[in-house]
């Protein structure tokens, strides 16, 4: 009796501002998602290729090179493509930047500027359209939420290039390692080497994602852990399919094998595509906006305060 009582007060006090989080989740889902990644490497370590691999049942219009007489191409300028997802009623806008790998001329000084260049311009882009007086309710994002960044599977130690490489991303934008073309490596190599390369970042005082700040539970911190546990990637892209025991699958043919891309036993593939699309996506562009955007906009709007005083002062 004395439940049903507590039953019918608690009925009558129903304010329904329960009901805010699917307030939350029908505007975003009409809204949509906006995610928007880069890829930075040495040329040729399959940048490109590897796009196409992670988004590829999406991407119809890829253009892979799908016969080997087609030439090789070699990406020349930084470029952005972008592609409308969905998946149960959820859309996905994904802008894919795509840059010319470095590392083929003698002198490599300085091969990083356009790269750090862009990231910093979709920054200040952002900055301009929130400072403007009639600003639009909903900005339009190209912030750069995640830089995968490829590491040449040479088994020894960084190149002096990617660590300098390195060390100015991490400063402006989310970095993801991966060692890139894996197939070269054995087993044995491929661990040695993700080991080695963890030292050498924590030696170059480098600082990946995923940051872990007070405002995760216990869970998510075990989950970045894990994440760190497994960086660099060791991954291995194709733009073809393979049939193997009679089902098609992506992966690589050579005259010793195949590599089904997708098997975790392969390669680190899948890891990656669940980190990007299935466990991180929503704390990547958090993490853009609230640590790179925001240490950013604090820098050029003190640059613009002190500019403004300056005057005054002298006068
Ligand atoms: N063995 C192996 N070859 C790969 C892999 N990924 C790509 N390739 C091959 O490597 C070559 C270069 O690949 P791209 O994707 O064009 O390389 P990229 O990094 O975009 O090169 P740039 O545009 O010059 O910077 C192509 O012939 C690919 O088929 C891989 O995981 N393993
Ligand atoms: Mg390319």
């Amino acid at each position: 009796m004395a439940d049903a009582d507590t039953e019918e007060i608690r009925a009558a006090s129903y304010v329904g501002f329960d009901t805010i989080t699917r307030q939350i989740e029908h505007k975003l889902l009409k809204r949509g998602f906006q995610f928007n990644v880069m890829v930075v490497g040495q040329t040729g370590l399959g940048k490109s290729t590897l796009i196409n691999t992670i988004f590829a049942s999406h991407l119809i219009e890829s253009k892979g090179r799908f016969e080997s007489t087609e030439p090789v191409r070699q990406t020349t300028e930084i470029h952005a493509v972008s592609h409308v997802i969905a998946e149960n009623g959820v859309r996905l806008r994904l802008n894919i930047v795509d840059t010319p790998g470095y590392g083929d001329q003698i002198n490599n000084d300085n091969c990083w500027d356009p790269i750090i260049k862009y990231i910093k311009d979709q920054h200040s882009s952002y900055l301009r359209k929130e400072l403007t007086a009639q600003r639009d309710r909903h900005i339009q994002d190209t912030r750069i939420h995640c830089c995968l960044y490829f590491i040449s599977p040479t088994g020894h130690n960084l190149r002096a290039v990617d660590v300098i490489v390195l060390k100015k991303l991490s400063e402006v934008v989310n970095v993801v390692p991966v060692i890139a073309k894996a197939d070269s490596l054995t087993l044995a190599e491929r661990d040695a080497f993700k080991q080695k390369i963890r030292e050498e970042l924590v030696h170059h005082n480098i600082r990946l994602y995923p940051f872990d700040t007070d405002e995760y539970d216990d869970e998510e911190l075990q989950l970045n852990e894990s994440i760190r546990n497994l960086i660099p990637f060791a991954v291995v892209g194709s733009e073809r399919n393979v049939i193997i025991d009679g089902k098609t699958v992506r992966g690589r043919k050579n005259r010793w094998g195949v590599i089904n891309i997708e098997d975790e036993t392969h390669c680190e593939f899948n890891y990656l595509r669940n980190f990007l699309t299935r466990t991180h996506l929503q704390d990547l562009i958090e993490t853009t906006a609230q640590i790179h955007y925001e240490a950013f906009r604090a820098r050029q709007l003190l640059a613009i305060r002190d500019a403004s005083n300056r005057p005054s002062q002298a006068s």
